[in-house]
This record gives structure tokens, C-alpha cells and sequence, in this order.
């Protein structure tokens, strides 16, 4: 921050953010598991997350290796609605794939 007039009008903006009550952004992650196969996974990501097969396969290749990734950003309504659109597909195709929600810090 170059000088005290920006750094102020920063900070107003921030408590303005706050007071208007600016919507908190969640987290949505995926888990490993030793069952679901790595082809639904990259067509979950697909379909849910608005992945490419490129995106899709990188993501779901961090999931394996380090047992979580990071599928999206949403406000929470949307986020929710993800969760439950990888449980209904999971559990449709007799997978036991989980995903969470967790909310940033802002
Ligand atoms: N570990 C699974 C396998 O080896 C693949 C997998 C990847 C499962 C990501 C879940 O979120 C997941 N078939």
C-alpha cells in the first residue's frame, strides 16, 4: 500500500463487506476412498464442478495421492447443493465417495 489515504479507503471497504454482510465462500472437497474408481471421480468433476478432463484428472489424482482436493468455490447454498449431488450419484452407482463443505476464511 503506497500511502495512508488508499490504506484507509481498504479498510472501509472491508468493514462495509462485513456490514452489508458479504456472502461467505465454502470450500468443497473431495475425499479418497479405496472403492470408488478413479473414472467416476473424473466424471463427477466433470459433471458437478464444470471440470475439463484435464482439470478433472489432476484433481482427482491429488485426491488419491493425498487423500483430499479441492473441487470448488461457492457460496453456501451452491456449495450444499454440490454435496448432495456427489452423494446421489455416488450412492445411485453403489460408490462410497464423500464430500465436505467448509467454510474460508475471509
Ligand atoms: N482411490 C481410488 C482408487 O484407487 C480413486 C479415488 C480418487 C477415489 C478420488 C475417491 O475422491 C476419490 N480407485
Amino acid at each position: 500500500m503506497s500511502n495512508g489515504r488508499e490504506k484507509n479507503s481498504q479498510q472501509s471497504e472491508e468493514k462495509t463487506e462485513q456490514k452489508i454482510g458479504k456472502p461467505s465462500r465454502y470450500n468443497v472437497f473431495l475425499l479418497n476412498d479405496d472403492y470408488t474408481t478413479m473414472e467416476f471421480v473424473v466424471d463427477i468433476l466433470a459433471r458437478i464442478f464444470g471440470k475439463n478432463l484435464t482439470e478433472a484428472t489432476q484433481i482427482m489424482l491429488e485426491v488419491h495421492k493425498k487423500g483430499v482436493g479441492l473441487a470448488g468455490v461457492y457460496p453456501r447454498e451452491i456449495a450444499e447443493t454440490k454435496v448432495e449431488a456427489v452423494h446421489r450419484m455416488a450412492r445411485e452407482n453403489e460408490f462410497p465417495l464423500k464430500c465436505i463443505m467448509e467454510k474460508k476464511n475471509d
